[in-house]
């Protein structure tokens, strides 16, 4: 029998994927999903893995219910990857990304150190840490300064998990992750945003994309190989914290710029930038330098930018294609309110 984890957020991009990571590495894996009127369970679905997870219902404002999801899958790694994750709309609910983003981490943490603090512990730091002013590549030597209330509730977070690490001796370390993006994005991020639109586009669903600061640097890499890191950060003698992106940052105007090239699309007949998504505050420039992961986990990202946006693109084209030849599959366009009306009028025409 292998190793048992549990993956606090495997409804999300990293946990569907650190999930589908882990079953091939014959661990036993254990999720938290929250109570919601609507379940979510499709990017499981999507990645074909939803039958092999134990779920356990848990929520991050209730401590009680994490120290049974830990009794209940009794296990030698937790990967903490829940949390209100969208930047945007932490400014907009400041409160709630205290409470779940960084408190969340504490309500874990305590609950491994009563019920087994010989259980290694993950945490989903990352880059918005760092925040604004910066023009070189970020290590684990630079200093923070959180731009967002997401950021700071994560620098908490971040310090919390070194606090129970040399304050207990807990095997606690922080992964602090670059952008990381792929067909499981949830839509409000800017890539998966920028690709479904240009799809949309593409195929006459859509007129119009409106985004805010396309000047902004972001260094992307690909989803599945960053979980691959929260593994291997868990499985060295000691406990530490790495630094993990692609070394390389784009503007999001080249973002979409690609993307929509990709579709067919000359992106400035169809973007236009919008005050509504301006932030009041932005971190202009993130890059990362993994140098620390290379050399003690030998981890390297291999998709790299141009790769990522193909990759992004062409499977909403498939999506939106596929789906108006009444073909029907795990998807997320369901979920959003534009995406639906679209959907709903596809159902209209086809009758
Ligand atoms: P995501 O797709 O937004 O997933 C977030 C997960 O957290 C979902 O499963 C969500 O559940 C769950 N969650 C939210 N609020 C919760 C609550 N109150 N109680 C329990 N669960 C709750 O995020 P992701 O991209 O996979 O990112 C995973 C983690 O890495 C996050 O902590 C994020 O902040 C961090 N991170 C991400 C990146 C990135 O580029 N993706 C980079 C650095 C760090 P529902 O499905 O019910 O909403
Ligand atoms: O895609 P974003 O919303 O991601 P952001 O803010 O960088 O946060 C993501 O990465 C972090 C790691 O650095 C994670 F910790 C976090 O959980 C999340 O996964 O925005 C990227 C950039 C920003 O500068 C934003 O202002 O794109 C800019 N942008 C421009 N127009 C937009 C838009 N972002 C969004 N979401 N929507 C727009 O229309």
């Amino acid at each position: 029998m292998g190793k048992s984890a549990l993956i606090t957020g495997i409804t999300g991009q990293d946990g569907a994927y650190l999930a589908k990571f882990l079953l091939e590495k014959d661990y036993q894996v254990y999720g938290t999903f929250r109570r919601l009127s609507t379940p979510n369970f499709w990017r499981l679905q999507y990645l074909d893995i939803f039958d092999r997870i134990h779920l356990i219902p848990a929520d991050l404002l209730d401590a009680s219910s994490i120290i049974s999801a830990l009794k209940i899958s009794q296990p030698d790694e937790v990967y903490h990857l829940a949390a209100q994750s969208f930047v945007g709309t932490s400014f907009e609910q400041p409160v709630g990304a205290g409470e779940i983003t960084g408190l969340g981490v504490t309500r874990v943490m305590e609950a491994i150190r009563e019920i087994n603090p010989g259980i290694k512990f993950y945490q989903a730091s990352t880059s918005e840490l760092y925040g604004q002013g910066n023009t070189e590549s970020l290590s684990e030597q630079t200093p923070f300064r959180p731009s967002s209330p997401y950021a700071s509730a994560k620098l908490y977070g971040y310090w919390i998990t070194r606090i129970y690490r040399e304050g207990y001796g807990i095997f606690a370390c922080n992964g602090i992750l670059f952008n990381h993006e792929s067909p499981l994005r949830g839509m409000e991020f800017v890539t998966r945003k920028i690709s479904n639109a240009a799809a949309k586009i593409a195929l006459g669903l859509e007129k119009k994309l409106a985004l805010g600061n396309i000047e902004s640097k972001r260094d992307w890499g690909y989803a599945p190989e960053y979980v691959e890191s929260m593994w291997l950060i868990l499985q060295q003698e000691k406990p530490d914290d790495y630094v993990i992106a692609t070394n390389e940052s784009h503007t999001v105007k080249e973002l979409v710029e690609k993307a929509f090239a990709v579709a067919g699309l000359d992106w400035e007949k169809y973007v236009t930038v919008e005050e509504r998504f301006l932030r009041p505050l932005d971190v202009n420039f993130l890059q990362g330098d993994y140098a620390k992961a290379k050399r003690e986990l030998g981890w390297e990202p291999k998709v790299k930018f141009n790769e990522l946006v193909e990759i992004m693109v062409k499977e909403d084209l498939s999506r939106w294609q596929r789906w108006s030849k009444g073909e029907r599959f795990p998807w997320d366009a369901p979920n959003y309110p534009n995406e639906n009306k679209i959907l709903s009028r596809m159902l209209k025409l086809d009758r």
